[in-house]
């Protein structure tokens, strides 16, 4: 066979091979075997060097039109193959818009159970009046115990108790707040009564058991003005605990108790036929009214200002509402006791549209 002859019978045989790639990848070995390194094209131009002098130019251009000819119906095959492919997924990922929508994370996510309670709180205090207050989780021993009126060897200020950093060079000493009444130290600093707010958030001891987690929440409360007495912080806590609780009528016992901060103090249970178990008492909260020492502290003349305080734990709440048995369930992030025990994104907790309905 002539070199000419054998050229075109190369030519025809890649430009059957082309057409008949049934997708892309074959073509692409097609083209791998005619104009890659080793390829038919390739072996073609290398027996140049071996011709005669006369033939070498003659050929070369002939292998050339050969290499831009199979090149140009590698190109068209491939425009070819990629517009059927196209075609292909479009017409199979087709979206039908008809198809109903699928629930988004709103529907499909999950309130944690105590952050229902602290919303339930929230819009219950806030029905009466009261502002939500924030402050840091890190206090000064100053903040969280001295201004509190509780005394240098109080077993709460114990290492044991709380968890403290370094003493700093002026003496003060850092800790995570073992409660939320700093918060409440500093509104009476910074403003005058009237002062209606709750304070709720993440508090820190260093205790842990069955029921004592080292993080826990509370929700504090105070209330500060000229003539604030015992009748206004009972009326407080049992519209709270109606409410709270979703029920007409509460039983409370307030027993008599102790707090550093607060004279008098009080204990307070509530009938527990308010969360089905009738015939039993549920210890829910201490509360007191300020004590003059700590108006003092925050610059206030206790002659003048007078006022009450409260303190709860919402985990302990949220067990008893929702019927939680185990505390130590709510902080291992596990999602099928989420999905179990968690509220809906999209039911927010109104007085008037129902607080866990
Ligand atoms: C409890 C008791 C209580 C307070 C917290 C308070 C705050 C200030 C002044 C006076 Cl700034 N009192 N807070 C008062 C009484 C009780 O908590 O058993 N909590 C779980």
């Amino acid at each position: 066979m002539s070199a000419s002859s054998s050229l075109a019978a190369l030519e025809q045989g890649l430009l059957a091979d082309i057409a008949a790639a049934a997708d892309l990848a074959g073509l692409d070995a097609v083209r791998v075997a005619a104009l890659g390194k080793k390829g038919s094209i390739s072996a073609e131009m290398a027996k140049l060097g071996q011709l005669p002098a006369e033939e070498r130019k003659g050929f070369g251009q002939a292998v050339n039109q050969v290499k831009e000819k199979v090149a140009a119906a590698l190109e068209a095959r491939k425009a070819a193959l990629e517009s059927a492919a196209l075609a292909e997924r479009l017409a199979s990922e087709r979206a039908d818009v008809t198809l109903p929508v699928r629930p988004g994370p709103e529907a499909e996510g999950r309130i944690h159970p105590v952050s229902q309670v602290l919303d339930e709180c929230i819009e219950i205090f806030a029905s009466m009046g009261f502002e939500v207050a924030e402050g840091p989780d890190i206090e000064t021993d100053e903040m969280n115990f001295g201004k509190l009126n509780i005394p240098a060897e109080h077993p709460a200020r114990q290492e044991h108790d709380t968890f403290y950093f370094g003493t700093r060079p002026d003496g003060s000493r850092l800790l995570l707040r073992t409660h939320t009444s700093p918060v409440q130290i500093r509104t009476m600093q910074s403003r005058k009564p009237p002062i209606r707010i709750i304070a709720p958030g993440r508090v820190y001891r260093c205790d842990s058991d069955q029921t004592h987690t080292p993080m826990f929440h509370q929700i504090e409360g105070l209330v500060i003005d000229e003539t604030t007495h015992m009748g206004h912080l009972k009326w407080v806590l049992e519209e709270f605990c109606k409410a709270f609780f979703e029920v007409d009528e509460v039983k409370m016992r307030f027993r008599a108790s102790h707090f550093p901060f607060t004279e008098p103090s009080m204990e307070v249970d509530i009938g527990a036929e308010a969360i089905g178990k009738p015939g039993r008492w549920l210890e829910i909260l201490g509360c007191g009214m300020v004590h003059p020492n700590v108006l003092r502290n925050c610059g206030l003349d206790p002659d003048k200002y007078q006022g009450f305080a409260f303190g709860m734990g919402l985990d302990r709440l949220t067990m008893l509402k929702y019927g939680i048995p185990d505390l130590r369930a709510f902080f291992a992030a596990d999602l099928r006791w989420l999905r179990h025990y968690g509220f809906s994104v999209l039911d927010v907790p109104t007085l008037g549209g129902g607080l866990s309905s």
